[in-house]
């Protein structure tokens, strides 16, 4: 089964919107198969966002990720990237679309409240930098007949 990393940033910890993140990916039917609440650091946040480091908003970009904690997920389903970044909508919560998590609790970039892997070579390097072997655990739901026909 395809797996996703998302994360809830640090406005979302501090907003109060972890309940509402979580429940809104487990609605929709994705399984979450880890979390952890965690704080991460300088080097963790270069890591991460590597592809952006000459970009003029990386630092801003890693002094908000640093600057309280998160809560970094692993979430199971067929298609997970694609899915979750629909439920997430689009970068800037600003023009995303009613309904999604940006574009239903935010309005700024730079406060987007959640991180979802781009594409799933993007959530197995994710995976690796924010869990270990092993963290993921393997179960079935008994709602899961009813989520997905097969
Ligand atoms: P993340 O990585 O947070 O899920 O965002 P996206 O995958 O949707 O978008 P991204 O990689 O292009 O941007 C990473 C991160 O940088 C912030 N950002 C981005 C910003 O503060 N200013 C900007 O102009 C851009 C493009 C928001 C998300």
């Amino acid at each position: 089964m395809a797996r996703t990393f998302i994360a809830i940033k640090p406005d979302g910890v501090q907003r109060g919107l972890i309940g509402e993140v979580i429940s809104r990916l487990e609605r929709r039917g994705l399984k979450l198969v880890a979390i952890r609440l965690m704080q991460v650091d300088a080097d963790l946040a270069g890591r991460h966002y590597a592809e952006h480091v000459n970009r003029p908003f990386f630092p801003s970009l890693v002094s908000f990720i640093t600057s309280g904690p998160i809560v970094a997920m692993i979430w199971e389903a067929a298609n997970a990237v694609a899915l979750a970044r629909q439920t997430m909508g689009s970068t800037n919560p600003g023009e995303a679309a009613p309904g999604t998590i940006r574009g239903d609790l935010g309005i700024d970039i730079g406060r987007n409240i959640v991180h979802g892997s781009d594409s799933p070579e993007s959530a197995e390097r994710e995976i690796g930098l924010f869990f270990g072997a092993g963290d993921a655990l393997d179960y079935s739901r008994s709602a899961d007949r009813w989520i997905t026909e097969s």
